[in-house]
């Protein structure tokens, strides 16, 4: 909102010129969404501790995961509060791509939130149906994408690493796959969360390296040196991905084990889907594969368990996601986390280096 109130001004206040630069306004929303995290971080898990508002742990998981039953939960809602906090003073809201991805995220949010809280009133694990949480993902994810197409935000394109140009012109096909890889990231994202930090980590690498991405993708001259496709406006997630960066960091805070609050659904699905989009917007589905590589291979480990346990009554991992078979291996939990956070970090800077080699 601020953007829109003082950089008008610039005329008469030549300081207000800074609110143009997408750089400035980068920093600023990193810093106010690391801030305010921290700080409303700090009073949500002490309200959440007097409502008894906590998580409900299955009794079928690892035996050291019991000891968590009653953490504060749905952390993602000082999250995503502190991202949008951030974006009252820096975000451009005349940006379709920004506007397309609050949309997606303001709504995965909803979904998460009434899950999150039918599981606490009810205290079990159940919450919303399965098939009803993948129509409402789909229903918004295919919405925003023709929003996006129809408003020529983006083509239907489809373009890979490594490749100057687009491979294929995907056609109507397009909102099916770019809808696919929304609901995807965010489902991937829900179940990589499941031990403390594990998955705040690789959101805050993705969003840091998609933020980069976005920021080329929207600069004309850095652009056509990298060779890839400029798009009007896409810097403005720059700005968002830096709202993220901050705002998980800030729930990292309170989130490191061991975890005195969980993000829930409200926080994995949205900023899941958030990502997803993200990598939709700035045409890097397949190069998100590897950006959100965590994720990727945590939704992998789950396919393949549960079509081996179907078909040979054989598991293929102690237990699914991955993140547990590490655990029943005997890595300390600590371990599991910080050694993802190793390999997110490492596969955030191998896509962003990926931008050069075409
Ligand atoms: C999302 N949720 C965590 C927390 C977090 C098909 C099947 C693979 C589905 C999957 C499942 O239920 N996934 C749900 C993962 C849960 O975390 C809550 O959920 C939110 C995220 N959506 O914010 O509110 C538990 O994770 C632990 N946790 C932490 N620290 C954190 O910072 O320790 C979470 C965040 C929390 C806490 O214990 O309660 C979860 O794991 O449920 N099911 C599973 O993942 C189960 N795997 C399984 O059934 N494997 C089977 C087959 C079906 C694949 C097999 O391998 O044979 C495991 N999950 C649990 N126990 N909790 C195993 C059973």
């Amino acid at each position: 909102m601020l953007y829109h109130f003082l950089y008008p001004l610039s005329d008469q206040f030549f300081l207000f010129n800074i609110f143009r630069y997408i750089t400035f306004r980068t920093v600023i929303a990193f810093l106010i969404a690391t801030v305010f995290s921290i700080l409303w971080g700090k009073y949500f898990i002490k309200f959440m501790q007097k409502k008894q508002f906590g998580q409900v742990i299955r009794d079928d998981g690892p035996e050291s995961h019991l000891k968590k039953a009653g953490t504060p939960t749905m952390g993602g809602v000082f999250i995503i509060g502190s991202i949008l906090f951030a974006l009252l003073f820096t975000g451009n809201f005349e940006s379709k791509p920004l506007l397309a991805t609050l949309f997606v995220m303001l709504s995965y949010f909803g979904l998460g939130f009434i899950d999150d809280y039918a599981k606490i009133a009810k205290k079990n694990t159940k919450g919303v149906s399965a098939k009803g949480k993948l129509l409402w993902q789909f229903v918004t994810a295919i919405i925003a994408v023709y929003f996006l197409r129809d408003a020529n935000v983006i083509s239907s394109d489809l373009y890979v690493p490594f490749l100057k140009g687009p491979i294929i012109n995907m056609y109507s096909l397009f909102i099916a796959f770019a809808a696919f890889v929304i609901v995807g990231s965010s489902n991937a994202v829900n179940l990589t969360d499941g031990l403390d930090g594990l998955a705040i980590g690789p959101i805050i690498t993705s969003a840091a390296s998609l933020g980069i991405i976005a920021y080329a993708t929207g600069h004309k001259e850095i652009a056509s040196y990298l060779f890839v496709p400029y798009i009007e406006n896409i810097g403005e997630l720059t700005v968002l991905c830096a709202a993220i960066v901050g705002a998980g960091v800030g729930f990292l805070w309170y989130n490191s084990y061991p975890a005195q609050i969980f993000m829930g659904d409200v926080g994995s699905l949205s900023l899941g889907g958030t990502l997803g989009i993200i990598a939709v917007l700035t045409k890097n589905e397949i190069l998100f594969v590897l950006i959100g590589g965590i994720f990727v291979v945590e939704a992998l480990s789950v396919i393949l368990q549960v079509a081996s346990y179907k078909l040979r009554k054989k598991r293929i991992f102690k237990m699914a996601p991955i993140h547990h078979h590490f655990e029943l291996l005997g890595w300390p939990e600590p371990k599991v986390i910080v050694r993802f956070w190793i390999i997110s970090i490492f596969l955030a800077i191998l896509a962003i280096a990926t931008l050069k080699m075409r």
